[in-house]
C-alpha cells in the first residue's frame, strides 16, 4: 500500500483525471471525488514540508495530519482507486502543492485536474496563481461539507449592517430543519445559553476523553515527525487522536452517550488538569473531514429525541456547529485577504516566552498552556477567557496570537482559527464579528475555574502585588480604549463602574498593569522549545 511502500507510482493512463486531496479533505464525499473514475482517475496526496512549516505546527497536529491522510490514502487504494500519495521523505518530493501538482500533471498526463476550495486563503491564492501556469484547465469547486457554501453566506451577508452570528444560525435552522417544529424552534426558544454557564462542582467527574493507540502507520508517522521536525512546539507523548474514520465514528459515539447530556450545564467550566471536561473533542476531525457537520448534527439531534440528552445540551452543541463553525467559515471568505489586517487597538506587544514554556505564575496561564503541549487541545472557554483575554488586555500583536493559535492546536486550519482569535478573542476586526471584545477581570475566572485556588494572586484582590493581574489589566485595558469602547451600550455597565473610581484609583490600575507588562520577557524569534 502507498504509505508502507514508496514506490512510484506508474503513470496514468492519458486522458484521465487528476483530482485533489488535501490534508483537511480528508471525506469520501469531497466534490473533487464526485464522478471518479477509477479505471482513468489518479488521485493525488501531498505531505510537503511548505504546509508542515510555514508556521511550526504542534507535533500532534502534523502527525494528525500525515496519519489521517496515510490512512485515508490506503481505504481509497482499497476501493482500487488509484493514489498517487507523495511522502515527505520521497526524494524527489519538490515539497510544495504547485511543485507537486506540476510534476504530477507531467507524470500522468491527466486532461484536467480537480479540486476542492482550499480551506486557507494562502492555499486558495497559490492554486489559482498555478491555475494560470498549467498547461491543463485546473477546476476548483465549492466545498459541499458545509452546510452553507461561501455564496449562501454571502447572500445571507449581502445589505445587513450588522452580521451577528445569532441571525445567522435561526436561518441555518430553519433552511436544515435542525431541532424546530415547523417554522417554530424546538422547545420554543432559539438559544438556550443562559442555562450553560454552570461552575462545576469538585463531585462531578467528566468521562475519560477516548484514545486510539497508534497502529503501525501511525508509528511510523511519529517517528518522521520526531526526525524531521524537532523544536515543534508541544510532544508526541501519548498521541492519542482517531486517524480513521472509523475511530472519528466511536469518538463521536463516546461524545454522545457520555458527554453530551452535560455538554451545555458546564459548556464554560474549566478545571486544573483537565481540559476535556463535557466537550466533544471533535474539531479536529470535523476540520481535517474524518466527520462531516451534517452527521455530527444529526447524531446530537436523535439523541435528543431519543430523550438520551436534554434540549439545553443540544441546542447548544448544535449551534456550535450550525451556528459559530458555519457563521465564522463565511465571516473568513467574505472579508479575507483585508480581515487579517486589520488591528483595532493598534496591539503591538509582543508575544511574552510563557506562552511557550508556560513558565508563569499566573496559574491560569500556567495551567492551559500546558493543557495545550500535552494535548494540542484547550476547550473554547480555556481559549477564549484565558488565553484570549489575557491578550486582548494585555495588548498583544494580533498577528503574533493568530499564529500562535494556528500553531498549536490540533484543529487550527486558518478559515476557523483566524476569525476566532482576531475577531472573537482580540476584538481586532473592530466588531464585524462580536458586538464586544469578551474582556473580563480575574472574577470570572474564578467564577468558572478552580484554577485561583493554586494561584499566588487573589482574584478578588484589585491593586498591588497580590491582585490577580487580569483585574489592573482589564480596567486599564477599558480606562486606555475608552474613545473606542465607551459608547457601546453593552460596555455600559463596566464604564459606569469605572467612573466610580477616582483618578487615583485608576493611576494605580494603570501603574500596576505598566509594571506588569514591562516585566513580561518576550519570546525569542525563531527559538525551538
Ligand atoms: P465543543 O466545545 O465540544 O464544540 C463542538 C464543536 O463545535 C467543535 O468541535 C467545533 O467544531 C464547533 N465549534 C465550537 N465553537 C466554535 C467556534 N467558536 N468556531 C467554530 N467552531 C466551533 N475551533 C477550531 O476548530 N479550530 C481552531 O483553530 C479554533 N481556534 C479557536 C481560537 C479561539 C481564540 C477561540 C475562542 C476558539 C477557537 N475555536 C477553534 C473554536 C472552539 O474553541 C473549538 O472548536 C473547540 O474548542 C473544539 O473543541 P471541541 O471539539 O471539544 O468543541
Ligand atoms: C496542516 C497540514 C500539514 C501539517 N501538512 C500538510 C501536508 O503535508 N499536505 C497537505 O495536503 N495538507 C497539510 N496540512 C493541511 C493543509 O495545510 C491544509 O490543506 C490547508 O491548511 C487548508 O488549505
Ligand atoms: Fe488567573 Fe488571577 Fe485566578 Fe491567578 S488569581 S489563576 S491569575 S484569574
Amino acid at each position: 500500500m502507498t504509505r508502507s511502500s514508496p514506490r512510484p507510482l506508474p503513470p496514468a493512463k492519458p486522458g484521465g483525471t487528476l483530482r485533489l486531496v488535501l490534508g483537511d479533505q480528508l471525506s469520501r464525499s469531497l466534490s473533487a471525488l464526485d464522478g471518479l473514475d477509477p479505471a482513468r482517475d489518479t488521485v493525488l496526496m501531498m505531505e510537503v514540508r511548505a504546509e508542515a512549516t510555514h508556521v511550526r505546527h504542534h507535533a500532534q497536529k502534523i502527525a494528525l495530519f500525515f496519519s489521517a491522510m496515510r490512512h485515508f490514502a490506503a481505504a481509497l487504494e482499497q476501493e482500487g482507486v488509484r493514489v498517487d500519495y507523495i511522502r515527505l521523505d520521497d526524494p524527489s518530493n519538490t515539497q510544495s502543492f504547485a511543485g507537486e501538482i506540476t510534476r504530477a500533471v507531467e507524470r500522468h498526463a491527466p486532461a484536467r485536474v480537480i479540486a476542492t476550495e482550499p480551506g486557507e486563503w494562502r492555499v486558495e491564492d497559490a492554486l489559482l496563481a498555478l491555475r494560470e501556469e498549467l498547461p491543463i484547465p485546473l477546476e476548483i469547486r465549492p466545498d459541499s461539507r458545509f452546510f452553507a457554501t461561501r455564496g449562501d453566506f454571502e447572500r445571507w451577508a449581502e445589505g445587513r449592517r450588522s452580521l451577528r452570528m445569532e441571525f445567522f444560525y435561526r436561518e441555518m435552522r430553519r433552511a436544515h430543519g435542525l431541532l424546530m417544529e415547523g417554522e417554530a424552534p424546538l422547545g420554543g426558544r432559539w438559544n438556550f445559553d443562559a442555562e450553560n454557564r454552570e461552575a462545576l462542582p469538585k463531585d462531578v467527574l467528566a468521562p475519560a476523553p477516548p484514545r486510539f493507540a497508534p497502529d503501525a502507520i501511525t508509528a511510523e508517522v511519529l517517528e518522521l515527525v520526531t526526525r524531521e521536525f524537532p523544536g515543534h512546539f508541544g510532544t508526541l507523548e501519548g498521541f492519542g487522536w482517531a486517524v480513521t474514520r472509523e475511530d472519528a465514528l466511536t469518538a463521536l459515539d463516546h461524545f454522545i452517550a457520555h458527554a453530551l447530556p452535560r455538554f451545555g450545564d458546564y459548556q464554560d467550566a474549566m478545571r486544573a488538569g483537565d481540559p476535556f471536561l463535557f466537550h466533544a473533542i471533535l474539531s479536529p476531525y470535523l476540520n481535517v473531514g474524518l466527520l462531516q457537520p451534517r452527521e455530527v448534527c444529526a447524531a446530537a439531534e436523535r439523541a435528543f429525541h431519543e430523550g438520551a440528552a436534554p434540549l439545553n445540551a443540544v441546542e447548544g452543541f448544535i449551534r456550535q456547529i450550525l451556528g459559530w463553525r458555519e457563521y465564522v467559515r463565511g465571516i473568513y471568505w467574505l472579508k479575507m485577504p483585508d480581515y487579517a489586517h486589520s488591528n483595532h487597538f493598534n496591539a503591538t506587544r509582543p508575544l511574552p516566552r510563557f506562552f511557550w514554556d508556560g513558565q508563569t505564575d499566573l496559574a491560569c496561564l500556567a495551567h492551559v498552556v500546558e493543557d495545550t503541549r500535552a494535548h494540542a487541545y484547550a476547550h473554547h472557554i480555556q481559549r477564549l477567557m484565558v488565553i484570549g483575554n489575557f491578550a486582548l488586555l494585555a495588548g498583544l500583536d494580533p498577528a503574533a496570537v493568530e499564529e500562535w493559535f494556528l500553531i498549536v492546536y490540533a484543529d487550527a486550519v486558518e478559515w476557523v482559527e483566524l476569525p476566532n482569535v482576531h475577531g472573537m478573542a482580540l476584538f481586532a476586526d473592530g466588531g464585524v464579528l462580536g458586538s464586544k471584545p469578551y474582556a473580563a477581570s480575574g472574577a470570572y475566572i474564578d467564577r468558572m475555574s478552580d484554577y485561583c485556588a493554586s494561584c499566588r494572586y487573589d482574584p478578588k484582590v484589585k491593586s498591588g502585588p497580590k491582585a490577580c493581574p487580569f483585574n489592573y489589566l482589564y480596567w486599564d485595558f477599558l480606562d486606555r480604549n475608552r474613545d473606542k469602547l465607551a459608547r457601546n451600550p453593552r460596555l455600559a455597565m463596566p464604564y459606569r463602574n469605572l467612573a466610580r473610581f477616582d483618578e487615583a484609583r485608576r493611576h494605580t490600575f494603570r501603574t500596576d498593569a505598566a509594571r506588569f507588562l514591562d516585566g513580561l520577557e518576550p519570546a525569542q524569534a525563531g527559538r525551538d522549545w
